[in-house]
């Protein structure tokens, strides 16, 4: 049976770690693990999904949360509550609920103290995985019969009706997904012919009548080039040389959002080198399978700039197209010989310099899981014998998850910082201390234990990199990238677990290291008051006009956010009322520019429109977070009271708000399908209303939302896993597994405090 193990290396000499691997969670398969009923439970599991998987795409975390279940024990005795439509919500119920979600919760926290979840959703993740173990020799190695079984089991569970696959899990089918699905499933093993035949036909079938896979976007084109399926010259160029021009060109790639920078320094380096794989008969096959046309026949250069319109959110500038024909035409020809070769070898090894330090810096994590994997094919391409290679096969578990739908490969190496801060939050929102202590004594120590200690080693300027001592990370210490957010909801965690007795929580975090992460956050903000996420904004927005990415919008900057500006101006707020000292000045300055951008990008209806959660309701939360901290009350400011108009607008007959992906993506408030509520948007909405000063004015609306939630715990004091919640670059979406108790708890918290007692 598959166990998830947390917080150990296993003795892994290649692995390295600042923090004994606090917050790593990795799933290993032992027969022996689990008794007869265990596996049991867990094969029904499984075969509910499968079932009922084209009407409920996402899974609901089971094996973790079975397991972690199982491992701690815990009865809950208090007796399931439901409230009746015309039944006032009370006090007791209320508290029940809390309890029991509360009790459930505190059973599937892991042993160092953070929350271990899901953390999947993207369907691109896995093939570049799988590519880059295929093509290095890797894959049987790495990859037991029991993770191919499993890794197959997730694919045919997320293909589509049509037989393709989406860009994430709910998603409609893309050239990019289903090419890379399919040649997944191949190079795994399953042949045309073999028991899913049937499956692969579909997908063949899908791939082929939508232009065949020379329509694939530029990600696409760029992995089969490696596989050898593709020809690099139907790639448009990746010069490395990018990264040999001066820093006040706003292209180059420093002034970039970190993201974006990442993955294309080992895309530059492959595509520099033209890195073709061994051609095996699988690849032959594939060429066979995927093109419409002989290999030898297709006129690549003429591919260079198709993408079929599933895949198309971005849709390249003229500007942009010509802007690479000419690098293809005139810049790649003379780059590839004498003497412009010259450069591109000098270029090459400054690439190669960049892609070392970002594996060191991060134990070989990588900021993401594309870089991850580019990034360990450029090490063996550099060398197929290197210990960065070996070091890079060492993480791989890292970014592997099991749950009842199959093996996934996660958005990052886990949400551990992220759902513990907030975890804490929520908790002590509730005031039900007698619980909770426990938990919140073994959160406080994953906060202390994920706090980055320092800053990079070097020449921070030389390899663009902001300062991260006191930071905190998304996800590990290990992976150790200082994010804006993250800090602050850390440092809010921080500043709340200091004021409850130390005998309860343990001992606070010293001033010191809470000044060092006031210090990040102060650093953080940009000239026009509001934060990006990882970085300073470096460059301009119409830098998006070279997006070459065809199915992400604005990945090319790291923009200012209202989430991110709202944490900082919240954190800050926070700290200046324990330390109204330090930095008087600073943080007086910082948190009124913060406010001020916040109001600015206020949208004229009176939302946020939300980057990073589902949609306008998780704007909405901060946004209004950000004012109210900021000083700003319903009744002293315009922009409050619209934003809570527009909350009380969008509830549903029901009580609730339920918010699809499609808002995210077209920019426009959409209810899910059937006017669905959702409890993770419901406890947005909920606390956005409470923060405004809702319960003073009308309480109504908070008591149909709260019986909503009420209503919708389940037998064992869980909430339902619902639509999928997270999203990035405005097109894919994201699993956070844990928001739907972490909300829940959070709102019913609030509403327990300083709605229901207050009446
Ligand atoms: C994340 C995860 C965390 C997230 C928050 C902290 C929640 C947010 O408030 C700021 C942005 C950030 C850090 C974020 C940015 C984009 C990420 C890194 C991700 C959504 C996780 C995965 C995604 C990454 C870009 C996925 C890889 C795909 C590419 C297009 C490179």
């Amino acid at each position: 049976m598959w166990r998830l193990k947390v917080a150990e290396g296993g003795g892994n000499p290649w692995l390295r770690t600042v923090n004994n691997h606090v917050g790593r969670q990795v799933w290993e398969f032992d027969p022996d693990f689990g008794s007869e009923e265990d596996r049991m439970a867990v094969e029904e599991a499984r075969a509910n999904f499968t079932k009922h998987r084209s009407a409920k795409k996402h899974s609901s975390d089971l094996l973790m949360r079975m397991q972690l279940g199982k491992e701690n024990p815990c009865d809950i005795s208090i007796p399931h509550v439901s409230i009746g439509e015309t039944e006032d919500v009370s006090l007791e119920a209320v508290t029940a609920t809390l309890q029991r979600a509360l009790k459930f919760y505190s059973t599937i926290q892991a042993h160092d103290g953070h929350w271990p979840g899901d953390y999947g959703g993207p369907m691109f993740l896995m093939p570049g995985l799988v590519i880059v173990l295929y093509v290095t020799g890797a894959l049987h190695n790495v990859l037991s019969s029991a993770h191919i079984q499993e890794m197959c089991r997730y694919l045919y569970n997320h293909q589509n009706e049509d037989g393709g696959w989406g860009l994430h899990i709910e998603g409609h089918s893309t050239m990019f997904c289903t090419a890379l699905s399919y040649v997944t499933l191949r190079l795994l093993g399953e042949r045309l012919e073999g028991m899913e035949s049937c499956r692969l036909d579909k997908a063949q079938k899908w791939i082929l009548d939508h232009g065949s896979v020379t329509a694939i976007p530029s990600w696409g084109k760029m992995w089969l080039s490696v596989l050898g399926v593709y020809d690099w010259s139907g790639n448009n160029p990746l010069p490395p040389e990018i990264w040999l021009l001066p820093y006040f060109i706003p292209l180059h790639p420093g002034r970039m959002w970190c993201h974006c920078r990442m993955v294309y320094l080992p895309m530059c380096f492959l595509y520099g080198m033209r890195f073709v794989g061994r051609i095996t008969e699988t690849v032959l096959e594939l060429r066979n399978e995927l093109l419409s046309l002989p290999y030898d026949q297709v006129d690549w250069n003429g591919t260079r700039n198709l993408c079929a319109k599933e895949d198309l959110y971005y849709p390249h500038p003229l500007i942009q197209d010509i802007f690479w024909a000419t690098l293809h035409k005139i810049g790649e020809p003379i780059l590839m010989h004498w003497p412009g070769s010259i450069l591109r070898k000098k270029s090459l090894h400054t690439v190669m310099q960049h892609i070392h330090y970002e594996d060191e810096n991060t134990r070989y994590i990588c900021i993401g899981p594309v870089n991850k994997v580019l990034n360990m094919l450029c090490c063996w391409v550099e060398d197929p014998n290197s210990e960065a290679f070996t070091l890079h096969l060492a993480r791989i578990p890292d970014y592997l998850w099991v749950a009842e739908d199959g093996m996934k490969m996660k958005g990052y190496n886990g949400s551990q910082l992220w759902d513990t801060a907030f975890a804490v939050q929520s908790i002590i929102s509730a005031e039900l201390f007698e619980d909770c202590d426990v938990a919140l004594r073994k959160a406080h120590d994953y906060i202390k234990n994920s706090q980055v200690l320092d800053d990079c080693p070097g020449d921070l300027t030389f390899w663009y990199r902001h300062i991260s001592k006191g930071a905190w990370p998304f996800s590990t210490a290990d992976h150790g990238w200082p994010i804006s957010d993250c800090t602050a909801e850390g440092l809010k965690a921080a500043l709340l677990l200091s004021k409850l007795p130390s005998k309860v929580v343990g001992e606070p975090l010293a001033a010191e290291r809470l000044y060092d992460a006031v210090n990040v956050i102060l650093s953080l903000q940009n000239s026009g008051g509001g934060f990006a996420t990882y970085e300073l904004t470096r460059s301009y927005e119409w830098l998006e006009l070279i997006n070459p990415a065809e199915t992400f919008g604005d990945i090319v900057i790291d923009y200012p956010y209202v989430e991110c500006t709202s944490a900082a101006v919240q954190a800050l707020t926070a700290f200046r009322k324990v330390y109204p000292g330090h930095r008087k000045e600073d943080i007086k300055a910082c948190i009124s520019k913060g406010v001020h951008f916040i109001q600015k990008i206020q949208l004229p209806d009176g939302s946020w429109y939300g980057s990073w959660g589902v949609c306008f309701t998780y704007g909405l939360w901060f946004g209004v977070k950000g004012l109210v901290a900021g000083g700003m009350t319903y009744q002293n400011c315009f922009g409050i009271r619209k934003a809570c108009e527009f909350l009380l607008a969008k509830q549903l007959p029901s009580g609730g708000w339920g918010e699809s992906y499609l808002s995210s993506q077209d920019k426009v408030y959409s209810n899910l399908k059937g006017n669905r509520s959702h409890v993770v948007n419901t406890a947005w909405a909920m606390l956005a209303l409470i923060e405004a000063g809702q319960a003073e004015r009308d309480p109504e609306p908070l008591h149909r939302a709260a019986r909503v939630l009420i209503n919708a715990q389940m037998e064992n004091g869980d909430f339902p896993q619902q639509e999928i919640i997270g999203v990035f670059n405005r097109n894919c979406m994201i699993s956070y597994a844990a928001y739907r108790n972490i909300f829940p708890i959070w709102a019913l918290g609030e509403y327990r405090t300083r709605v229901l007692s207050a009446s």
